[in-house]
């Protein structure tokens, strides 16, 4: 990294100890800049890259709530409120027992140029808790969620912060956050969250957005060669709202996905997914993967190890940060896989990435190929303002034309900077010139 942009690394590392995946997401952001800054150099100016690193506003508080055995238990909550140069603050909400401020931290500092890749209007936030809802009754789903809007609700609005789900987040948490809100504000801001159900202001296909973006990014990128999904192996990690809708999608376009996993191991179906069982056991009974391969002849439930072992075509990480290391890159490359579109936020590591890299496959980091999710988000909270909802093919060939959009840009600004076909640079010089351009119309704020 050039002195002026390693100093700014150098800092953030000693301002937010401890933090390693926001040190690792904020890394890989100012690697990109280099060349950015090198033609620009007044991006550097007047502390644009010190004041982007840094969140306008974090929040941490208290959430106590009242187990079904009326036991107390305190979690933690979180809302970073990271950039607001192009609009409201918006991001996800993550339950899960590993969220800490890191996480969330590194989840919002993404958040913000995957948004500008969109060109919505949409600013960049996380949230969350590390409360865990596995396990957990409806009945304790709810109270907590009441209890983290309780002091949420404070801070977030259809024109300030617009919280949607992640990890641990879905329709049913989104229903009860927005109960309560309704119930403290006295105002039907359905614009306040997305994700909604459709009966109350949900917009059709914002289920489906994120896992056919990705797989959407993937076609794109594969269109540069000439080259379809037809008839690819696919390996998919998680199964939860990104992995089956990727799933989804990847089975519309002719192409065979045959693994998905949770945290308990992963499932190995050589015939291809059968996404009726998998959704009934995920969506409807919030199972396990091994509830699948019990009801299907043929499926295999792998303990040890990961997706990526097995031999594929393209690998979509869909779990979690992190999940897919250098040695799971070394072994996609020697099987002979060609393609990686990140469904997830930051699945792979820096080396696995720095592997595809070398090896000059197609690879799309998470914050272009998963945008759909929130760009259809920003497409619900257009629908609410308006009053009005659109049907499924409008909004999902809005996403469709978004996605396009996206992949287009990166192409366009890697050239520019001088290294075709390198998606990481493409993606973080778009949106970070996007952004940084508002950010010097404001001033210094
Ligand atoms: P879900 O909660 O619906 O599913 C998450 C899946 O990943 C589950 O199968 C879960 O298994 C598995 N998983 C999560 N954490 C871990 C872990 N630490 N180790 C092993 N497995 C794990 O979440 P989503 O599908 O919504 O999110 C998946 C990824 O996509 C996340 O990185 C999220 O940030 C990202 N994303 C989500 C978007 C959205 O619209 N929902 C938009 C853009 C990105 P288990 O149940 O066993 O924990
Ligand atoms: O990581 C993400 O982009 C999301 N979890 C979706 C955010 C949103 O506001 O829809």
């Amino acid at each position: 990294m050039q002195d002026v942009v390693e100093k700014v690394y150098e800092q953030v590392v000693a301002r937010n100890r401890g933090e390693a995946e926001f040190h690792q997401a904020v890394r890989e952001v100012l690697e990109s800049l280099d060349p950015v800054i090198a033609k620009h150099p007044h991006y550097a100016d007047n502390a644009l890259l010190e004041r982007i690193v840094e969140p306008e506003r974090q929040i941490m508080f208290r959430v106590p709530w009242v187990d079904d055995a009326g036991q107390v238990h305190v979690n933690r909550g979180f809302r970073v409120e990271f950039n607001s140069a192009l609009g409201p603050y918006k991001g996800g909400l993550r339950f899960h027992p590993s969220v800490n401020v890191g996480i969330i931290k590194f989840l919002g500092f993404e958040q913000i140029f995957k948004n500008a890749l969109t060109n919505q209007a949409i600013g960049g936030g996380k949230g969350g808790s590390d409360f865990d809802p596995h396990g957990k009754s409806d009945a304790e789903v709810m109270r907590f969620c009441q209890s983290f809007m309780t002091e949420l609700s404070r801070h977030i609005g259809p024109n300030t912060d617009v919280p949607a789900g992640d990890i641990g987040v879905g329709g049913r948490e989104i229903g009860y956050l927005f109960g309560q809100y309704k119930r403290l504000r006295n105002s039907y801001d359905a614009g306040v969250l997305t994700g909604k159900g459709l009966a109350w202001g949900g917009s059709l296909a914002r289920t489906e957005a994120t896992g056919y973006g990705t797989v959407l990014f993937a076609q794109s990128m594969l269109a540069t060669k000439g080259e379809t999904l037809e008839g690819k192996k696919i390996a998919v990690s998680g199964a939860g709202n990104v992995a089956i809708y990727a799933i989804e999608k990847a089975q519309q376009l002719g192409a065979k996905p045959i693994t998905f996993s949770d945290s308990s191991g992963y499932v190995v179906d050589e015939a291809g997914v059968d996404l009726d069982l998998l959704k009934q056991v995920k969506e409807v009974e919030r199972g396990r993967v091994a509830d699948y391969v019990s009801r299907r002849p043929g499926a295999r439930l792998v303990t040890e190890g990961r997706p990526w072992d097995v031999p594929v075509d393209v690998a979509l990480p869909c779990a979690t940060q992190n999940e897919l290391d250098a040695d799971s890159a070394a072994t996609l490359l020697r099987n002979g896989c060609a393609v990686v579109a990140e469904g997830a936020n930051m699945p792979c590591t820096p080396e696995a990435i720095a592997a595809f890299q070398a090896a000059g496959i197609l690879y799309a980091p998470g914050k272009a190929s998963n945008a759909g999710g929130v760009a259809t988000s920003a497409l619900e909270m257009e629908q609410n303002a308006g009053r009005t909802r659109w049907d499924f093919a409008t909004a999902e060939a809005k996403l469709a034309g978004i996605m396009v959009d996206i992949h287009d840009s990166c192409v366009e600004a890697a050239e520019t900077y001088g290294r075709p076909g390198d998606y990481v640079l493409g993606a973080n010089a778009a949106g970070f010139t996007r952004v940084a351009d508002v950010m010097i119309a404001h001033g210094i704020v």
